[in-house]
């Protein structure tokens, strides 16, 4: 064999070895028909809805489209199937976008992995599944990534805390799992976590375990220092702590008859000098602390196959939203990272900085409205324009010029209500004229009823 057909074999090999296979994908490009490729479970009759739905502000109108969850306070539960497969040998790629666009206070934005053999029509929070990843949110409190494996039949979390993001932008969470058993978890194309699987969950029982037979030794010294049997104590140490004062004088008007017997006051004794401790030294029959001795734990088994799954079939989402509006959306599962990174740059990636625009610029426009509407407001009071309406925006009883109030506690009590609640020098001609109301007085006082109801007072 040639070293030019070597080269080419090794090439080619290479070019096998690193062919990748994509099993899931799902963008939601393609309008209503993800209905078809998704099913809603039926285990339960109030699950909430998904809608498809780019969000309030986005990237790209078109792309950005993914599941949204749409009603407060409800489960969800759906799922999509693949062609079933093994992770066995070969790395293992989970990818998804999630955009808690509502500012979501208590909710989960993760997805399961489900084995081939589940019943899409009946999944519910119980149904066993391999894998559970992805951000869960619950008040100020709970805001991680959850990455939970399934092995054996029992369900384990990450001994690590890994935080999620909790703002309003379309996030991109990866896991990777590799047949090393080793694992990555990145957020927006950056690696926040990775390690080992056997360290990072309690997958198996603990390689070592402390000697059940062994016993510290009943005369084992652990003591370092002892008192020094050579040191006693002075016999001239022990003095009381307070002294009655030596400079103190008896007053010269003491009437011992009258006063009774005088005592000095009591001092501190300079010469008191606290507890006598014996000198420290070194305890000559010191034995180092004393350890445990570990041994193999007879429980323990290594498993080289951590990471694997026979049977991966079905991805789902299974959620509780107390407020709905989470998108999720660019699913992809595969055994290429570098893929995954790559579809990460061109979805994610390429919407993520027009979408924060366009929030800002939303933001702005909203702030500019708030502006121009205290604006008007503003005038409107000033130019004492007054209609019901501003009466309700204002909850200043603009109508107050026209009720002249007739009954005198209703009068003074309104006068000063207005005066301690709402004073600003913008309202002064609003007090004046209530003071030429008070004046002249005639109007009936359910005025001052419709005056408070404006003011959300009643
Ligand atoms: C994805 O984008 C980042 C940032 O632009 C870049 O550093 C990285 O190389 C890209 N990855 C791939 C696989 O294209
Ligand atoms: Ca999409």
């Amino acid at each position: 064999m040639t070293a030019l057909s070597l080269l080419f074999m090794a090439v080619s090999f290479a070019l096998i070895t690193a062919e990748s296979s994509v099993y899931f994908r799902e963008q939601f490009e393609d309008g209503d028909t993800w209905r078809s490729r998704w099913v809603e479970s039926k285990h339960k009759s109030d699950y909430g809805k998904f809608v498809l739905s780019a969000g309030k502000f986005y990237g790209d109108a078109e792309k950005d489209k993914g599941l949204q969850t749409s009603q407060d306070a409800h489960f969800y539960a759906l799922s999509s199937r693949f062609a079933d497969f093994s992770n066995k040998d070969q790395p293992f790629v989970i990818q998804f976008t999630v955009k808690h666009e509502q500012s979501i206070d208590c909710g989960g934005g993760y997805i399961k992995l489900f084995p081939s053999d589940l019943k899409q029509e009946d999944m519910h929070g119980d149904s066993t599944y391999n894998i559970m990843f992805g951000p869960d949110i619950c008040g100020p409190g709970t805001k991680k990534v959850h990455v939970i494996f399934n092995y054996k039949g029992k369900n384990h979390l990450i001994n690590k805390d890994i935080r999620c993001k909790d703002d309003e932008y379309t996030h991109l969470y990866t896991l990777i799992v590799n047949p090393d058993n080793t694992y990555e978890v990145k957020i927006d194309n950056k690696k926040v976590e990775s390690g080992s699987l056997e360290e990072d969950w309690d997958f198996l029982p603990p390689k070592k375990i402390k000697d059940p037979e062994a016993k510290k030794p009943e005369d084992w010294d652990e003591k370092e220092k002892i008192d020094d049997p050579d040191d006693k104590k002075p016999e001239d140490w022990d003095k009381p702590e307070n002294i009655p004062d030596p400079d103190a004088k008896k007053p010269d008007d003491w009437d011992d008859e009258m006063d009774g017997e005088w005592e000095p006051p009591m001092v501190t004794n300079p010469e008191y000098k606290g507890e006598w401790k014996p000198r420290q030294i070194d305890n000559p029959a010191y034995k180092g602390k004393w350890v445990h001795p570990e041994i193999d734990n007879p429980e323990y088994t290594a498993d080289t196959e951590i990471y694997k799954y026979d049977s991966i079939g079905v991805i789902g989402l299974d959620l509780w939203q107390v407020k709905s509006g989470t998108i999720f959306d660019n699913f992809l599962i595969t055994n290429d990272p570098k893929l995954a990174e790559e579809v990460g740059n061109e979805t994610w990636g390429a919407t993520k900085d027009a979408e924060k625009k366009m929030k800002e610029s939303q933001e702005e426009e909203e702030r500019k409205k708030r502006e121009e509407e205290d604006k008007t407001r503003k005038e409107e009071i000033s130019t004492g324009t007054c209609d019901w309406g501003t009466m309700q925006r204002t909850g200043l009883m603009l109508d107050i010029p026209f009720c002249c109030v007739s009954d005198d506690s209703g009068r003074i009590f309104f006068f000063f209500f207005v005066l301690f609640h709402y004073y600003k020098p913008i309202y002064r001609l609003t007090f004046f004229i209530i003071f030429i109301c008070m004046m002249s007085g005639k109007a009936p006082s359910i005025f001052i009823q419709a005056g408070l109801k404006g003011a959300n007072i009643v």
